[in-house]
């Protein structure tokens, strides 16, 4: 006798993910009756902020703008305790809006899916667990994350280490004790910065390994007192209005008086103001042109490296520490707290991969070309394969079979605006490729705007009576070229960096993200909804 597989759990959607983007979209979808039923390989809600508990975890982007809108109790309960909120507090925030809004019973934790299939007759996707579960549903999303895929590189030797060794990405929930140790880093982006400034202090050896030095700038992170959450609350309501007319999701914009406007003494007036502020708004704020203007982006980089110069005090190190082979914002910015004074420190080693190349690890350290680094902990901040990384994973079959990770590979990543691929009916997608929110938008603005838009699709889908809705491929091809256009009249395209894809060996080099600006695509997304999704096919 045969045993017959017990029938799948049928729901009307799955979310894949139960971050910041995958709670917001299961509220969503509640809210407009469906039974969701949400899968988290976790064991716990907050995505990002579960996995990436690495020393000195801190928000980027200030935390009146890193939140949700939806709820005007939230907004009244929840006090922030200082404008970039450490992990902890960011996780706490998602755990408490888990627990306001019931939304743990619509999660299963500890589950990783495994695969995903399109049944074109029945309207459905089944989903596969590695664990041997199966769940059907019409609609699926994948919030799956832009930054979740950690990668690590290969290196000679690398098994043979009796150290400790950590991704950043995947560190460990009990804490990691580093008093006295002989700590290597590998990394030197925003989460990289973040480790090394705060270990610093307590490690009896930190050897940096970089290999790109980055024009990080400071954080300026007052504490947040009754009085001026009082003061924020005021501006809620606006606030709530104005992050979604920005290019980055945040509540500034580029300033109105262009470069060429100005006199040198007021450039230079202009970009102390912006560095006095002490967030990304130095970035995206001081002067728009930077982003396609090479005499402009030189003028910039060079004011960064100064700062970098004025505060390391070894002339050499300093040098090293200065990016000189690309320019200022072309990468993501870091804002730090007394990174570059960390290389004052005696025990404080800067190795220049560059320079001196990793030739091995070995059961006691790293090999570089001048030498051994002995080591007893190696700390991995080397970034993610993003954008791509969470989907691919995924074996993920559209119609007649087609494969979402085979058909990238063949023919490049293609997406309609980021949320849906022709050829995958009822698939949708939350800070994919090509939108803005894979990589140049404040996170929580983006993804709350692609869920509400996601949300509107399927309930229109539902109420037309249909079965599926999917992207024409005439739409996404020219959402493709649309992409392509604004990327390339860029200088970004110029820099290496996770942008482009070149932190992962083998992966096509193109922007990520769309430049069009977030408030931009809003409008895009908008107006296709609008016109009774124009660019899709229902079937
Ligand atoms: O990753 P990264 P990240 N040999 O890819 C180096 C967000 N974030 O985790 O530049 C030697 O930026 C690599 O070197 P290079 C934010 O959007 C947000 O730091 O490729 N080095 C680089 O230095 C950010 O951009 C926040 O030459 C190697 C580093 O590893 C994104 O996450 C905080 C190497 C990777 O830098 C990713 O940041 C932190 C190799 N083989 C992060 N491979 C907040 O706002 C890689 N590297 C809270």
């Amino acid at each position: 006798m045969t045993t017959q597989p017990s029938s799948p759990a049928r729901y009307d959607a799955i979310v894949v993910g139960a971050g910041l983007s995958g709670l917001y979209q299961l509220y969503k979808l509640r809210e407009r009756g469906l039974a969701v039923r949400v899968i988290e390989a976790g064991t716990g809600v907050a995505g990002t902020w579960y996995w990436n508990r690495y020393p000195g975890a801190r928000c980027d982007s200030t935390a009146e703008c890193y939140q949700y809108w939806f709820s005007d109790d939230l907004l009244n309960e929840w006090n922030w305790s200082e404008r970039f909120p450490a992990q902890p507090e960011t996780e706490r925030y998602l755990n408490y809006v888990a627990d306001k809004f019931e939304l743990r019973r619509d999660i299963q934790f500890n589950t990783r899916v495994a695969s995903t299939v399109y049944d074109e007759a029945r309207g459905l996707w089944t989903v596969n667990t590695t664990g041997g579960e199966r769940f059907e549903a019409q609609f699926l999303v994948m919030a799956t994350g832009g930054l979740s895929s950690p990668q690590i590189p290969k290196f000679a030797g690398y098994d043979t280490f009796k150290g400790q060794s950590f991704h950043t990405g995947r560190w460990p929930h009990e804490p990691v004790d580093f008093t006295g140790k002989r700590v290597g880093i590998m990394g030197t982006g925003a989460t990289g910065i973040q480790v090394i400034q705060t270990i610093a202090p307590q490690v009896g050896q930190l050897t940096v390994f970089q290999r790109t030095p980055n024009y990080a700038i400071p954080m300026k992170n007052p504490r947040y007192d009754e009085a001026r959450m009082a003061e924020l609350r005021q501006r809620y309501p606006e606030m709530k209005e104005l992050v979604h007319n920005t290019f980055t999701g945040n509540d500034y914009d580029f300033g109105t008086v262009t470069f060429d406007e100005l006199t040198p003494a007021q450039r230079e007036a202009r970009l102390w103001e912006y560095w006095h502020e002490g967030s990304l708004k130095f970035w995206v704020g001081a002067f728009g042109e930077l982003f396609a203007d090479q005499r402009v982006n030189d003028y910039v980089s060079e004011f960064v490296r100064a700062r970098i110069r004025e505060r390391v005090k070894d002339p050499v190190t300093a040098e090293k520490l200065c990016p000189k082979d690309y320019g200022f914002g072309t990468r993501r910015v870091p804002l730090e707290t007394n990174y570059f004074e960390v290389y004052n420190q005696p025990n404080v080693t800067l190795v220049d991969t560059n320079a001196d190349p990793i030739e091995c690890f070995t059961p006691t350290g790293v090999r570089t070309a001048s030498g051994e680094h002995a080591l007893d902990v190696m700390i991995f901040a080397t970034g993610f394969d993003a954008g791509t990384g969470a989907l691919t994973a995924i074996d993920i079959r559209g119609r007649e079979g087609l494969s979402l990770r085979e058909t990238w590979a063949r023919d490049g990543v293609h997406t309609w605006m980021g949320l849906q691929v022709h050829g995958f009916p009822n698939l949708f997608m939350i800070m994919a490729p090509l939108s803005p929110a894979a990589a140049f938008c404040n996170v929580p603005t983006c993804s709350q705007q692609q869920a509400d838009w996601i949300t509107n699709c399927i309930d229109y889908t539902r109420q037309q009576g249909r079965k599926a809705i999917e992207p024409s491929a005439e739409a996404e091809a020219r959402w493709g070229e649309h992409h392509d256009e604004l990327a390339n009249a860029t200088l970004v395209p110029k820099t290496r960096s996770w942008y482009m894809g070149t932190n992962i060996e083998g992966k096509q080099h193109r922007l990520l993200a769309y430049v069009g600006g977030a408030s931009t695509y809003r409008y895009a997304c908008d107006k296709v909804a609008a016109e009774g999704y124009s660019e899709s096919v229902f079937s």
